[in-house]
């Protein structure tokens, strides 16, 4: 089908979005810091499955065809953005929703799963960040001047908004994000991460140069979905958490003592498995061999036996950057699909 655009008003503005799809899961897509549906998502709203998706991009207000107003950045411009979000979704008759939230775009979501924890099914965000840091704020001050950055990072925005809006507003954005830096520890959003309920599946490209590793380990760290999975076997629920946790590494020094203490630990945190059927007595050199596994499955578009669905958790793209999305249109849509599926 086509993608038809709307503009309804919610909470004192007009909001424009595209729609496309005829699936019984609605889906919002939350483009990053000045984007649109129209300049972000251009794959994800030809390529997501429309039998199985509604998917909405939203401008969000002062952004895109959400104008006016001209976009300003309150401390709490990403609670309103949130709220605005959310509001309408349900202007838009939809009864529960997912999100797929890029960059600014996963910090509204994030906050958005945390405050109408009722409201979202599952969540998809990759390139965002919690808090912000000393490394982040001089990231920033490379991007402030929009006259700096590559001609295909630019052109769609200039063609979107004019030269002066955008350069205006990437600067506002700049200040915005930076107010962050005074608060405690640089909070965003750190806070709110422990009240996410809903299954979470983090996306990082290793290569971003924008939005280092850190941020994504701290949001799978926090986000209660991310390490709470819908493991489909014991073995997969296994296998990840020694994974993640690095208690088992094919050369660590201290892997044997760290093994043998591991056990109490799965028990505790895969409270949802059968204790009979955790691998206690499993050896050494199977696990390696199992870790090994694990790692290139993670690392490969290929299925594993034992989890044919993509699991929450934090999904790492080696080559991607921060427009994974749209570099590896194809790789991404086909793990969001089978992860919101
Ligand atoms: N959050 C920005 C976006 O929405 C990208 C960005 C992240 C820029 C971190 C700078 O240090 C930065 N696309
Ligand atoms: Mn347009």
């Amino acid at each position: 089908t086509s993608v038809n655009s709307g503009k309804i008003a919610v909470n004192g503005v007009h909001l424009h979005y595209q729609r496309t799809g005829e699936g019984e899961h609605p889906v919002l897509l939350l483009p990053g810091m000045l984007g649109s549906g129209e300049t972000d998502f251009v794959p994800q709203l030809k390529s997501l499955s429309k039998k199985l998706f509604t998917v909405v991009a939203w401008d969000p207000r002062g952004y895109g065809h959400s104008r006016p107003p001209d976009r300003d950045f309150p401390l709490d411009f990403f609670e309103r953005d949130a709220k605005d979000a959310v509001d309408l979704m349900k202007a838009l008759n939809f009864k529960k929703v997912s999100l797929l939230g890029w960059s600014d775009g996963g910090i509204t979501a994030l906050i958005a799963a945390a405050k109408y924890p009722s409201y979202i099914s599952k969540m998809v965000i990759w390139g965002a960040n919690a808090y912000v840091t000393d490394e982040d704020e001089r990231i920033y001050q490379g991007i402030r001047d929009v006259s700096k950055w590559s001609e295909k990072a630019r052109k769609p925005l200039e063609a979107l908004y004019g030269y002066d809006y955008f350069a205006k507003t990437c600067e506002k954005w700049v200040d915005g994000i930076q107010q962050f830096k005074h608060l405690p520890d640089g909070n965003i959003c750190r806070h709110l991460l422990p009240q996410v309920q809903c299954p979470t599946l983090i996306v990082h490209g290793e290569k971003d140069p924008l939005v280092p590793r850190f941020h994504a380990d701290f949001i799978h760290k926090h986000v209660k979905g991310s390490r709470t999975r819908a493991f489909n076997t014991w073995w997969d629920c296994s296998i990840q958490l020694l994974c993640e946790d690095h208690l088992l590494r094919p050369e660590g020094p201290t892997q044997k003592l760290k093994f043998h203490q591991a056990p109490q630990k799965w028990l505790l945190r895969a409270a949802a498995v059968p204790p009979e059927r955790l691998p206690w007595q499993i050896d050494l050199s199977t696990m390696r061999a199992a870790w090994c596994l694990r790692e290139q499955q993670l690392r490969s578009e290929m299925p594993s036996p034992d989890s044919p669905r993509c699991l929450a958790g934090l999904h790492l793209m080696p080559e991607g950057k921060h427009n994974l999305h749209l570099r590896f249109a194809n790789e991404f849509n086909k793990l969001a699909e089978d992860f919101l599926r």
